[in-house]
């Protein structure tokens, strides 16, 4: 049987409990109309150099069946968007995955009904065929030849995304200095946003620069772009076309994440997210598998401050997943966290954002505790089901890829010992 078939079957099976689930929801609270469109809208684009199982700094133990080419990893989101049908985009990590042929790969993904989100650059590893080292930095280097060299690689990823019709280039810079007293921290600054100016000199007119920060890792003292207002300094001093990017691994314990997502919002300098989950560091977990509250929290701060300024859910910010581990099939994790995303999603535009303004103006704290988390509590997985199986999609990804048993013909195709290139 093909596998629109197998999913045709799949979702027949499941279609009496589903609509039970959907029926109740319906009868229990209040959907606002235009829910299960939003839901159907928003789509989540999946990272290249996730289809693989991550390494840690200790071993990686390959599941077998990666893929082994951008081809194969193209076929891998492909897949991943026909059971979700929320993951219609794919972003590339240059120079793990260069397209040798632009069109070719243009067609391939248009053809799994994928468009090419945010380009990545990559100067936080020295390639074998690299003149100068990055071990001391980047953007920041001391040696104006270094900046150059890491300069000229970004302008060369903004290149590769313009051929496959991308529109946006994510800068996650690894620069800083693990001692105290090795770096000239305003030197450091300086040269970077003066790098930085240099790249974004050469975004089309209808490209969007995005700045990620990051606590610490892989320099263990100081990160030159190391926290959100650093980001956001950098990226007001380039221009209209640059915003923060907010990875949510990337923050020290107990950060307020939400909050920072709030205010960025408000000054309009918040351009997208990198997903995932931590409960120590960046360590890149299913998004929603450790602190589910929290992910609710930002999409509550995102539905309120998206809809003050009257922005698009699913086109006006950059949704990107940022995960990979080490002990699950990449693609299992994945879809789960699509899904995790989509409830959260699905919660926050359940919020009664009246009520909650009132008893805020109020100071009914109670009330306001009250209000979010009667809807975090609430079981809204058959919506995010209802929105998959009305775009053609299947009704529980998860379960299907196991009965389908499609790891094992991956392995059958690929072989047992492919490793993806990433991380
Ligand atoms: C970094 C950062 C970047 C990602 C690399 C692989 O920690 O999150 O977004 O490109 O990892
Ligand atoms: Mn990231
Ligand atoms: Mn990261």
């Amino acid at each position: 049987m093909n596998l629109d078939h197998l999913i045709q079957d799949f979702n027949n099976k499941g279609l009496a409990t589903h609509q039970k689930r959907f029926d109740f929801i319906k009868e229990d609270i209040q959907i606002p109309i235009d829910l299960i469109q939003k839901l159907k809208d928003f789509q989540i684009a999946i990272p290249s150099w996730a289809l693989g199982t991550g390494g840690t700094r200790f071993g990686r133990f390959s599941g077998g069946g990666e893929p082994g080419n951008l081809e194969e990893k193209i076929a891998d989101v492909g897949l991943i968007h026909r059971l979700n049908k929320s993951s219609g985009a794919i972003s590339l990590h240059i120079p793990w995955d260069i397209p040798s042929d632009a069109n070719a790969i243009k067609k391939l993904a248009s053809d799994h009904g994928l468009a090419f989100d945010a380009v990545n650059s990559n100067t936080f590893q020295d390639q074998a065929n690299q003149d100068l080292s990055y071990k001391f930095g980047s953007l920041q280097h001391t040696d104006k030849a270094v900046r150059k060299q890491a300069i000229d690689h970004n302008i060369e990823v903004i290149k590769h995304g313009i051929d496959l019709g991308s529109k946006s280039i994510t800068v996650w810079l690894s620069d800083g200095s693990c001692f105290p007293g090795q770096l000239n921290f305003r030197r450091a600054y300086e040269r970077t946003v003066e790098s930085l100016k240099e790249i974004y000199a050469t975004l089309p007119s209808d490209w969007k620069l995005f700045l990620e920060y990051k606590a610490y890792e892989p320099n263990f003292y100081s990160t030159t772009v190391g926290d959100w207002g650093q980001s956001y300094s950098m990226v007001n001093k380039l221009g209209d076309k640059a915003y923060t990017l907010v990875d949510l691994g990337h923050h020290l314990p107990n950060a307020n994440i939400e909050q920072i997502v709030s205010l960025l919002l408000m000054e309009g300098k918040l351009g997208g997210f990198h997903f995932n989950d931590s409960k120590y560091g960046d360590d890149d977990l299913t998004a929603g598998s450790i602190k589910p509250y929290q992910l609710f929290l930002i999409f509550n701060e995102l539905v309120d401050g998206m809809d003050a300024k009257g922005m698009n859910h699913a086109k006006d910010l950059g949704w990107m997943i940022d995960a990979s581990h080490n002990v699950k099939d990449p693609l299992e994790d994945l879809l789960q966290s699509v899904e995790a995303i989509q409830i959260a999603y699905a919660q926050a535009l359940l919020v009664d954002r009246k009520s909650l303004e009132a008893a805020r103006e109020a100071n009914d704290v109670v009330r306001c505790q009250e209000i979010l988390q009667n809807v975090f509590r609430t079981d809204v997985r058959s919506l995010v089901a209802q929105a998959r199986l009305e775009l053609g999609g299947v009704l529980n990804p998860v379960e299907f890829y196991r009965s389908a048993e499609i790891r094992k013909q991956l392995i059958q195709q690929r072989g047992s010992k492919t490793v993806a290139t990433g991380l």
